[in-house]
């Protein structure tokens, strides 16, 4: 038997835009994924989050779905233009009571509420008026934005995660622009990322301030997949690691060790703004807990010649040219639906590689999940497949505790099948089957397999 510690925090995540649906009821203001879901050819088949598994009226049936797969916290996203419908301004009552219903019916099932202030559902008015994340008038902002939040749950919620993924708001948002608002540029990631850091820090700045008296805690999480070096050669073991500065460290670097990498600064050069003294002590210390999203790794080697727009993974995204490496596939991987390598061994590498850099933080896996190609509701229910990437994944969380690296939590992505962002509901990331025009919910049997982990607290391997 696999036993992970008593107090592992097993849970699933999901996002407010990808569930909800019902985007014009409740006063909820208009999001740039909204507008963006809009424009012809940006998101597959057309679709949008508008009514997605319309979690709005059913989130009562989803707690009970929690509480049958025994779930110790649900992580969720809280929309900000249902709080304040253009971003700025009094907090709209019909938002924040639907969110403190789905909290005390969590509460009710013994679930521990995990809230993400920010999963990418930027209110469309800042960014038509105000420049979004480009403009650094976002930081006081999101700070007022985050006070409601605190001032309205805070009595109820232990942990907050003030921003999903950074990265992917910066370089997919700003850079190739794959998701919302969809700009293409190699300066806009670095300005983006910035501002966000700020607002993150910002915020926690308020939360420590208002002492809640409750042992509450905050941080960030990030995204990163390991990259594995090509070979043994120094060359290619730099090249990795320089990819997982330029990846992991842009956004955990500042948090836990006061600034940007050197490696990003030499080879960024103007286009990475700097942090003033000030700012670089705000940001410093400002996350409780180091959150992590991991799905995949590659290979990682010097590039031998120019890096071509077409190894350009993410596209025109800044970071991939600025970091100068080329990134490959293990022949042998297994791949997803998503087309992301199935590679539990780097889960392990990139938990020690935390553990070392950061010096030991308390880590928490906030999603790890795949999609698979699930056509009917038939293939969906027996999904082997997942049932086997869950179970390399939290066995290498396994070994990386045998290692004493501080892993507390893991939460599953996603509680359900949902709307997948540019891929609309083409892919498939649930425990649960979502059939999109009944709303109907079935347990997957991944979830099944789940829900035994989380009653052992563990697996045989
Ligand atoms: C998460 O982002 C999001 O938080 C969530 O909303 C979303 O539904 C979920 O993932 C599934 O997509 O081939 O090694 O370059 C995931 C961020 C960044 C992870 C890009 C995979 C590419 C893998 N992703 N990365 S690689």
């Amino acid at each position: 038997m696999k036993n992970f510690p008593a107090d592992f925090v097993w849970g699933s995540a999901t996002s407010s835009y990808q569930i909800e649906g019902a985007v014009d009821e409740g006063g909820r203001g208009r999001s740039i994924w909204d507008l963006f879901c809009e424009q012809p050819g940006k998101v597959l088949n057309g679709d949008s989050g508008s009514s997605a598994c319309n979690h709005y009226h059913l989130f009562d049936q989803d707690v009970k779905l929690m509480a049958e797969l025994g779930l110790k916290a649900y992580r969720f996203s809280i929309a900000w233009p249902r709080i304040q419908p253009s971003g700025e301004g009094e907090p709209n009552l019909a938002g924040i009571s639907f969110y403190n219903k789905l909290i005390d019916c969590l509460i009710e099932h013994e679930i521990e509420p995990w809230i993400t202030l920010y999963h990418w559902d930027l209110p469309e008015e800042l960014y038509l008026h105000h420049q979004g994340w480009l403009n650094s008038s976002i930081i006081e902002k999101f700070g007022e934005y985050a006070r409601i939040c605190f001032e309205s749950f805070g009595d109820r919620v232990k942990h907050w995660i003030t921003l999903n993924e950074p990265w992917c708001s910066a370089v997919l948002g700003y850079g190739n622009g794959h998701h919302a608002p969809g700009h293409v540029s190699n300066s806009e990631p670095y300005i983006s990322a910035h501002n966000l850091l700020l607002s993150h820090a910002h915020a926690v700045e308020i939360y420590r301030n208002l002492s809640l008296n409750n042992d509450g805690l905050i941080g960030i999480t990030n995204n990163c997949d390991f990259r594995f070096p090509l070979s043994q050669n120094d060359e290619d073991i730099n090249a990795a690691e320089r990819s997982l500065e330029f990846f992991l460290g842009w956004f955990a670097d500042p948090i836990w060790k006061g600034d940007y990498p050197q490696i990003m600064k030499k080879l960024v050069g103007i286009r990475l703004p700097e942090f003033t003294e000030d700012e670089k002590k705000l940001l410093l210390g400002s996350s409780d807990f180091f959150g992590l999203n991991h799905y995949s790794s590659m290979l990682a080697s010097e590039p031998k010649e120019e890096i071509k727009p077409q190894e350009n993974i993410a596209g025109n995204g800044g970071m991939f040219e600025d970091q100068m490496v080329h990134l490959s596939d293990d022949p042998s991987w297994k791949k997803t639906h998503m087309e992301w390598n199935v590679v539990p061994e780097g889960c392990k590498e990139l938990l020690r590689w935390i553990h070392k850099r950061y010096n030991e933080p308390t880590i928490y896996i906030t999603e790890n999940g795949c999609a698979q190609d699930e056509p009917t509701l038939e293939v969906a229910l027996n999904d082997e497949e997942r049932v086997q990437f869950f179970k390399g994944y939290i066995h290498a969380c396994y070994e990386a505790i045998q290692e004493n690296v501080n892993l507390k939590g893991y939460f599953a992505w996603s509680l359900m099948d949902n709307f997948e962002w540019a891929w609309g509901y083409d892919r498939r990331f649930g425990l649960c089957r979502v059939n999109f025009n009944t709303y109907e919910r079935s347990l997957k049997k991944s979830a099944l397999w789940y829900k035994n982990v989380i009653k052992e607290n563990g697996f045989k391997a």
